[in-house]
């Protein structure tokens, strides 16, 4: 009796764990973001891909980091707890847009909707 009472409690723990992994799963939206990370997504209110910056990317448009996100990021959310600079440009060049930190997550303003080339930490 005492391992029939054993085997129910296992299978018992074995249900508990799939049902608390599921909802990192389903994660969507900025929900997402990494903590201390600068999150940038392709579509408004943290839809579409996600790509996430410790430092930044000198060209979003090569091979290195994230792909995918060059003119192409429409909303941030900056929880780096610093200020960072995005340029229309590669090479951080080119108009300029701050983002600064502790303000949540925002669709960026239309002037700078799908143009952003690089970013950084400043
Ligand atoms: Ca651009």
């Amino acid at each position: 009796m005492r391992i029939k009472s054993l085997l129910v409690s296992a299978s018992i723990g074995a249900a508990m764990v799939v049902t608390a992994a599921s909802p990192a799963f389903a994660a969507t939206g900025y929900n997402r973001c990494p903590d201390f990370k600068m999150c940038v997504f392709t579509g408004t209110n943290g839809s579409g891909a996600i790509a996430y910056f410790s430092t930044g990317d000198g060209n979003l448009g090569d091979s290195s980091g994230p792909t995918g996100m060059n003119n192409n990021i429409e909303s941030i959310w900056n929880r780096s707890g610093h200020t960072w600079e995005l340029f229309d440009g590669i090479g951080f060049s080119g108009t300029r847009w701050e983002s600064d930190p502790y303000v949540g997550h925002n669709n960026v303003i239309a002037a700078a909707a799908n143009k952003v080339s690089s970013l950084r930490d400043t």
